[in-house]
Parts: structure tokens; C-alpha cells; sequence
């Protein structure tokens, strides 16, 4: 087989590259190691910034993230007890996030593949990236006993953290940098209607919790615990009791709780490896760089990236010019490093760390004190957290 771009990955950042590039009228082939069932019931990301949704829009898949995601103009900060509330639509001149999950994003995009005729590999086993340093790369996988090879001029590795397309780069040429945190989120998605109609952030003396939603009776809650946690200790009432001792008097009165359809673990880190090319592999997405979720940052990078290349890949065949894709990395690696600046700095302030003790916990609250009262510091974190705008080529 033969294509113009082998996508490695049919997560967000392939599928949505897949479709990007549809549109630009640039052929291509999603090679991806799991089910499309298995794809979509991952349960991840929950908040889009403008950015996004106009990415989606570009591809012509926002028609449901826009009528029923939900808008946020704001976001609630809960320390010592009490709210306040961060007015980010007022503070960055009418900006917003949409609520809208990434379930959900990941389905509208495989519809619109399928409708389009293009061609997705499930399943494929086995996957190795070949030549990328040469005009000519390949890539070879395995389905159903066996072997295939597709040629093609460029591979965007999309293939997550855990990917083969990081990890087939000599490792001499990667530059890696890693921060592990000594905790992470414990999830419970449940049918019952958010606690309140914005998201809420708690910093407290048990630790970190978030109140989030995928829809006006469907919820989304994190509590944070110790990396060795394991979700099999944590029942639901467990789970329902520790989220109530971190809210505030107000939440925890109106807190609905019920049965959770999912329950996991997500561990903390922050990670970039650069560059993000190698010859003709173009990394994007989770396979490049990780952040911590407490920014909702992790889906929003991974899109931007792959607006940057298939924008660079558009210029290469348009224009018979590389100069974008020799951008690229540069490009994308100097919005990445604002989002890890963002993500690490929310969470060192919002979570608990267990070598901090009381003194990092009012250091904290004072942080937090000052951040709600100082217009100065709920702009920088407005701005930051509807998304910093994107470069253009
Ligand atoms: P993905 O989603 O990991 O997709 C990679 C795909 O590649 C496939 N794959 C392979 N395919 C072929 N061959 C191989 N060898 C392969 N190895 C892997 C995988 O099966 C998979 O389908 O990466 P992508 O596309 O870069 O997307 C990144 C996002 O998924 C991620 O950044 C976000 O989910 C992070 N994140 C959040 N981001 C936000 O922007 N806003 C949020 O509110 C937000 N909340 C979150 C999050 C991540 C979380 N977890 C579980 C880590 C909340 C949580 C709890
Ligand atoms: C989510 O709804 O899953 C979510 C929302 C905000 C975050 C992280 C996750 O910062």
C-alpha cells in the first residue's frame, strides 16, 4: 500500500490530523493498535479551548461539540474552605472553554473518517517504523498473521506516551525531560448532575479535588492520592465520602452522588522530548509531550500540534515548500513549554505534597489568596487557561 502521510495512532491527534489533511485534499492511513471500541471508551480529557473547537470546525467536526458542549466562562477556585470564582470570559475579553469530552471528539472523528471513505487499520500489531530518516520511510505491521508494509513520503507518529514512534528514534538524538509526581487522580465518572455549574478546583488539607461534568447530568469527579493507590481499595462510597470532605458546606449539600460507570487511576507527570522531527517523522500529541491534567492542557496540545502539521504538510505539497515542516518542531515545542509552565504551576498550587507539610500549605493558601484578589494574577491564569493563541506559519 501507498499513501502520502502514515499516521501512527487513531487516537484525537491522528484521527483529527486524518481529517485535517482529508480536507487539504492530502492522502492518508491511520494505523492503530487497538479496537475502534476499545478507542472510544477511553474516558480522558473533558475541557476544549478555542483553539480546538476552531480545529474541529476546520475539519468539519464541530457541529455536536457546538451545540452540545457546554460553554464555560468561568472556573472556581476552592481554598480554606470557601469559593471564589475566576470570571475568565470577563478577564480575557470574551474567551471561553467548552466543556465536551474527549469521548465524545474521538467518536464525531471517527464518523466523519468512516464517512468519508478513509482507510483505518485496527488492530494492527506489531507496528515498526522504517527509513524515516530518507525520503522513502515505510511502515510495517501485522493483522490477522500477516505482514504489511505501507509506503509512504512522511509518518506522523500520534501514538500516545506509550508509542512506538518516540521510542523507534535513536535515543541519542532525543533530549527527554521529566517530572514524576508523588501522586495521582483517582476519576469517577457517574449519572448524576454536577455539584455546580462550573468547574470547581479545591485545594485542601486532604488534598486535591476537582468537580468537573460531561453534560448537565453526567459528572465528573478526581480526588487526589498517593502514586500506590490502587483503585481496587476505593468502593464507590469510598470514593463519594473523601470527594464530600474536600468540598466546601454549600457543595457538599448539593452533591448528588450514585453508582460510578467508571473508576481509575491516572499517575502525574510532566515529560517533553525534543525535537519533535526526525527526517520524515513528525511526533504530535501524548507520543511528544505529557502535562498534568490539572490545566486540561493534555488534548489541547495534542490538537495544536497536529493543526501546525497538517498546516506545514498543506505548504509542503501546495507550495512544493518545506520551510513549515522545518518549523515545526520549533513552533510547537515553544507553545508545549508554556503548557507545562501552566500545567506544573496549577499543580503544584492546588495538590498536597507530602514533603511540604503545613508550611507549604499556607504558603499555598497565601498564593491562592493573593491569585483571587489580584486582577494582575486572575488574568495570567485566565489567559492561560482558555489557551494561549497559536502561531501562524
Ligand atoms: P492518545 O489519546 O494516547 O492516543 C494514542 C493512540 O495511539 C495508539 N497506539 C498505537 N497505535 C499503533 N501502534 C502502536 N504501537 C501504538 N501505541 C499506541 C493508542 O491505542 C491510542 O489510540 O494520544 P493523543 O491522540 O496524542 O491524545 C492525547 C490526549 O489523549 C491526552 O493528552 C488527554 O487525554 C490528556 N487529558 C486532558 N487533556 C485536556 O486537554 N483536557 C483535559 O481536561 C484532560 N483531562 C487528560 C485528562 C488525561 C487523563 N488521563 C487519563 C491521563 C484527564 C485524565 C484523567
Ligand atoms: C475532566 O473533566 O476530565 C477534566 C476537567 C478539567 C481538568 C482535567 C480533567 O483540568
Amino acid at each position: 500500500m501507498r499513501t502520502q502521510v502514515a499516521i501512527i495512532g487513531g487516537g484525537p491527534a491522528g484521527l483529527l490530523l486524518g481529517q485535517l489533511l482529508h480536507k487539504a485534499g492530502i492522502d492518508n492511513v491511520v494505523i492503530e493498535r487497538q479496537t475502534g471500541d476499545y478507542v472510544q471508551s477511553r474516558i480522558r480529557a473533558g475541557v476544549l479551548e478555542q483553539v480546538t473547537m476552531d480545529l474541529l470546525a476546520r475539519a468539519g467536526v464541530d457541529a455536536r461539540a457546538r451545540t452540545e458542549g457546554l460553554p464555560h466562562g468561568g472556573i472556581e477556585l476552592l481554598f480554606k474552605g470557601a469559593r471564589h470564582r475566576i470570571d475568565m470570559r470577563g478577564l480575557t475579553d470574551g474567551k471561553q472553554v467548552t466543556v465536551y469530552g474527549q469521548t465524545e471528539v474521538t467518536r464525531d472523528l471517527m464518523q466523519a473518517r468512516s464517512a468519508a471513505g478513509l482507510t483505518t487499520i485496527y488492530c494492527a500489531s506489531q507496528v515498526s517504523l522504517h527509513d524515516f530518516d530518507s525520503h522513502r520511510p515505510r511502515v510495517r505491521y501485522e493483522k490477522n498473521g500477516q505482514t504489511h508494509e505501507i509506503e509512504c513520503d512522511f509518518i506522523a507518529g500520534c501514538d500516545g506516551y506509550h508509542g512506538v514512534s518516540r521510542a523507534s528514534v535513536p535515543a541519542s538524538a532525543l533530549h527527554v525531560y521529566e517530572k514524576v509526581y508523588p501522586f495521582g487522580w483517582l476519576g469517577v465518572l457517574a449519572d448524576v448532575p454536577p455539584v455546580s455549574h462550573e468547574l470547581i478546583y479545591a485545594n485542601t488539607e486532604r488534598g486535591f479535588a476537582l468537580c468537573s461534568m460531561r453534560s448537565e447530568s453526567r459528572s465528573r469527579y478526581y480526588v487526589q492520592v498517593p502514586t500506590e493507590e490502587r483503585v481496587e481499595n476505593w468502593s464507590d462510597e469510598a470514593f463519594w465520602n473523601e470527594l464530600r470532605s474536600r468540598l466546601d458546606p454549600e457543595a457538599r449539600e448539593r452533591l448528588v452522588t450514585g453508582p460510578s460507570i467508571e473508576k481509575s487511576i491516572a499517575p502525574l507527570r510532566s515529560f517533553v522530548a525534543e525535537p519533535m522531527r526526525f527526517g520524515s517523522l513528525f511526533l504530535a500529541g501524548d507520543a511528544a509531550h505529557i502535562v498534568p491534567p490539572t490545566g486540561a492542557k493534555g488534548l489541547n496540545l495534542a490538537t495544536a500540534d497536529v493543526g501546525y502539521l497538517s498546516r506545514a504538510l498543506e505548504i509542503f505539497y501546495g507550495d512544493k515548500s518545506a520551510s513549515a515542516l522545518d518549523r515545526y518542531s520549533d513552533v510547537c515545542l515553544r507553545r508545549v513549554w508554556k503548557a507545562e509552565r501552566f500545567s506544573w504551576w496549577f499543580t503544584s498550587l492546588m495538590h498536597r505534597f507530602p514533603e511540604s507539610g503545613e508550611f507549604g500549605q499556607k504558603i499555598q493558601e497565601a498564593e491562592l489568596d493573593y491569585l483571587v484578589h489580584s486582577h494582575a494574577a486572575s488574568t495570567s491564569l485566565a489567559e492561560n487557561y482558555v489557551g494561549l493563541p497559536l502561531e501562524v506559519f
